[in-house]
């Protein structure tokens, strides 16, 4: 809808930036840091150097004072929970602790508001020998007792958590859970028992921030990619409604509501992937609810329908980074409407006006958008700064569409743009950047790893200086 005022963004509204640990932190072996099953897939194929990433661990003084220099109010990092229980759970790793202290005190210092997330894909090798991970029940205690550690550790200075990190993603990668092998229907199998004990786990922990943290907000990070049906044909309307469901909604609709919705409880029984519950697991998840809800958001997908025929039966499917299609269900297809990054990401920003609206009236929390951003190949010039105009629009346009959400009254906490400086990505390497500040690097040479501002930097900044006046 066009209107004819738009509203300003909130005078508390928090203008913040994210990393993730193995992604920015290096020091992979460091001070006592246990095993990631990060670590062992970074390693295998090695496509950069990750044990220094961007050397955050040795340059965080100067990192938050980029920080502060760009006038964040809010920084969105996660804690890795082998620095901490190097085995994932026993002896507490003093050292780990003593480095987010120092971290989180630089931040507070700097009037920057921490936001914590608590696990985001290093889950403890130490936890997958011992009894198998997410896939055991144990795993339930094991995550609680050390956000529990966390809480007590940092919460009189963290008031802002999130319990998992895209949550909908580690169900559909195997090596984030520790498997080995390739049987995609086992995998999804046991992706969705890991899903359940993880939906129980933080509905434990946001009981256990309730209590520990006083103020403690605390709410989950879901990737949530904005979805279409292709076209009109009836067909593809269903296949939309189904993907929405299977693919988007089901997390949240445990965090949030405490139950397996209809649509996705069919979806797994029909396969054999429902998990069986036990006494107590349903009132477990109802009885406790987040503050608000964290989501990535970087593209949009268009859904076609895929109907079963002689050639695919119910199981057959792709797995990209998350299933692309799915024998009698749906199929992702190109958007030809939009750009798309050099990674075939398919940019839309009225996407995500499209996410912050069906959230807002599905579950009635107030958003935090954890993740968004734009990843490009940039090599620093001799002279001057990186010209990132693409990541400029890129965030401009998506700070419009929360504008515009907020216009028809949608809740938000705060805004954090991925990276705040380059760090290693998902899946790319260095070759990949999504940083507001240039990390002299490249994949296995490591230069000197200095900090330069790009011109991403200095628009956030004024874009912070005057709340958003300029979207
Ligand atoms: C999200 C993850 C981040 C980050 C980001 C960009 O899924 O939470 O950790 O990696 O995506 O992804 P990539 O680096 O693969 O482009």
């Amino acid at each position: 809808m066009e209107t004819k005022t738009i509203n300003s963004f909130p005078k508390n509204f928090l203008w913040g930036s994210a990393t993730a640990a193995f992604q920015c932190e290096g020091a992979a072996y460091e001070d006592g840091k246990g095993l990631s099953v990060m670590d062992v897939r970074e390693q295998n194929p090695k496509i950069c150097n990750y044990e220094v990433a961007s050397d955050h661990y040795h340059h965080f003084k100067e990192d938050v004072a980029l920080m502060k220099e760009c006038g964040l109010k809010a920084y969105r990092f996660s804690i890795a929970w082998t620095r901490i229980f190097p085995q994932g759970n026993g002896n507490v790793n003093q050292l780990g602790v003593d480095f987010y202290n120092r971290l989180i005190d630089e931040l507070v210092a700097a009037n920057i508001t921490p936001i914590v997330t608590i696990y985001h894909f290093e889950y403890p090798q130490g936890l997958i020998e011992q009894y198998g991970g997410w896939l055991s029940r144990k795993s339930i205690d094991d995550y609680v007792n050390y956000a529990s550690f966390l809480f007590k550790t940092y919460g009189d200075r963290v008031k802002y958590w999130i319990t998992i990190n895209e949550q909908d993603h580690v169900v559909h990668m195997p090596f984030r859970l520790g498997l080995k092998g390739d049987d995609l229907y086992e995998n999804e199998k046991a992706g969705f028992l890991a899903n359940h004990h993880m939906c129980i786990a933080a509905a434990k922990t946001f009981k256990a921030c309730h209590e520990l943290v006083e103020g403690g907000k605390i709410g989950p990070a879901v990737c949530f990619d904005m979805m279409y049906p292709t076209s009109n044909r009836p067909a593809d309307m269903m296949a939309w409604l189904d993907a929405m469901e299977i693919r988007n909604y089901y997390v949240l609709d445990l965090n949030v509501k405490g139950e397996y919705g209809g649509v996705f409880k069919r979806y797994l029984e029909d396969r054999g992937w429902m998990p069986k519950l036990q006494e107590g697991d349903l009132a477990c998840l109802k009885e406790n609810k987040p503050d608000f809800i964290g989501f990535n958001y970087y593209a949009s997908k268009s859904i076609s329908a895929y109907p079963l025929s002689d050639k695919n039966k119910i199981g057959d499917m792709v797995i990209k980074l998350l299933p692309a299609e799915e024998a009698g269900i749906y199929k992702v297809v190109k958007n030809e409407n939009l750009n798309a990054t050099l990674w075939g990401w398919e940019i839309d920003d009225i996407g995500l006006e499209g996410v912050c609206r069906l959230l807002w009236e599905r579950y009635r929390l107030p958003l935090m958008i954890t993740e968004n951003g734009f990843g490009n190949k940039e090599v620093m010039p001799e002279e001057g700064m990186i010209q990132d105009d693409d990541r400029i629009d890129y965030l401009h346009r998506h700070l419009l569409a929360v504008k515009r959400a907020m216009n028809v009254g949608v809740e938000f906490i705060g805004y954090c743009n991925w990276s705040f400086m380059d760090i290693v990505s998902g899946h790319s390497g260095f070759s990949k950047r999504y940083g507001l500040v240039y990390v002299n690097r490249d994949e296995f040479d490591l230069k000197d790893l200095s900090r330069s501002k790009k011109k991403s930097f200095y628009w956030y900044q004024e874009t912070i200086a005057c709340n958003g006046e300029n979207i």
